[in-house]
């Protein structure tokens, strides 16, 4: 398998090459990183290798991935930079004007990568490696999902937990990754392992910790016989692949209508406990709207703030740094492509 994976990398490499123009690396990016392409098609069946595979072909699935991405926009940016060159010597150019949209993305592939994105592709691999799929879902959510569906109806105090905002058709931005329970539930039939990582949005009183902004994890484990210690035993795994031993954390009660038993895990940060996550069983109800049936399968599901636990990676003081675009704060990170 990691033979055949180094092959298929060789070869999207090889096309990157020979690609003259935009269109031709558009064909390779699609035949091989898009959704259809086949180091994705490679990617989407780790979870059904055995266990003691998942790991080491998950990372180098991923890792060869990126090698190709990375050679896609390096070899895009070095066509539009000739493209450039040629056009600066045959036309006169009107300096006062935008930037051509061209020079701009050859600038972008001089950036960094944002922290909350770095974290994202590190979770990925540790959940791939756990043999758990990715999952998407909408930004713009219905009530039905984002609330119904979760066993919080309409007139259910826990919706002011999340102070929403409401689009004038009726839909919603969605304030947690959680709609996404459902929609894997009804994709398919258990066993079902997944995880989203994605964009959420809450009218917040904004503060260190709150951003209107942010971004969660949310995972779902269903099959027979699923427990809290299964669930336990995912959340430190992942913590222990992303934080220093010396963090502490604790898990305490909570209510959450679509979880039963609830839970909530703080970490310390500066002195304080900060929260990180709300986890649980999943209900019945929520099982039985996801057409599974709650008497034969069991599952757990967890929501992480992604924002806060790249403040604890990298020891930032306050969440709004993330979204408010600063280069000055952006450049401090390590693994982009400026070094
Ligand atoms: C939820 O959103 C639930 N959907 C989580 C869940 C999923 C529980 C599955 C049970 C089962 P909560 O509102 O507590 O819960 O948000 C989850 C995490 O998102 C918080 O622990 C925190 O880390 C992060 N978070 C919440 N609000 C903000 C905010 N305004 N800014 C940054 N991070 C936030």
């Amino acid at each position: 398998m990691l033979e055949a994976l180094q092959a298929l990398q060789d070869e999207a490499l090889d096309a990157v090459r020979a690609s003259q123009d935009a269109s031709a690396l558009d064909a390779v990016q699609s035949a091989f990183v898009g959704k259809k392409g086949k180091l994705s098609g490679i990617l989407r069946t780790v979870g059904s290798l055995p266990p003691e595979q998942r790991g080491p072909v998950g990372k180098a699935a991923n890792l060869a991935r990126r090698a190709v991405e990375a050679a896609l926009d390096e070899r895009r940016a070095a066509l539009l930079a000739a493209a450039d060159a040629n056009l600066a010597e045959t036309e006169w150019v009107d300096a006062t004007l935008p930037a051509p949209a061209s020079v701009v993305t050859a600038q972008r592939t001089g950036g960094t990568v944002h922290p909350v994105s770095a974290l994202v592709r590190d979770m990925e691999d540790i959940f791939l490696a756990m043999g758990f799929e990715t999952l998407d879902g909408p930004w713009v959510e219905d009530d039905y999902h984002n609330f119904g569906a979760l066993n919080i109806p309409a007139d259910h105090p826990a919706r002011d937990m999340q102070d929403t905002y409401w689009l004038s058709d009726g839909n919603l931005l969605r304030t947690h990754t959680s709609p996404v329970q459902i929609r894997a539930m009804k994709r398919g039939a258990p066993p079902i392992r997944g995880v989203c990582l994605g964009r959420v949005f809450r009218h917040e009183e904004l503060d260190a910790t709150h951003e209107n902004t942010f971004h969660q994890v949310e995972g779902i484990y269903v099959d027979r016989g699923v427990n809290v210690g299964n669930m336990l035993y995912v959340l430190r795994t992942l913590l222990r692949e992303i934080l220093d031993d010396d963090v502490e954390v604790r898990l305490r009660p909570s209510y959450f209508p679509f979880v039963e038993p609830g839970f909530e895990m703080d970490v310390t940060f500066r002195g304080a406990w900060m929260e990180l996550l709300g986890c649980g069983m999943v209900h019945p109800y929520v099982l039985e709207q996801g057409g599974i049936d709650p008497n034969e399968f069991s599952g757990f599901a967890f929501g992480l703030g992604i924002d806060r636990l790249v403040m604890l990676r990298h020891g930032v003081e306050d969440v709004r740094h993330f979204m408010d675009g600063d280069l000055r704060f952006l450049r401090q990170f390590p693994g982009g492509l400026e070094g």
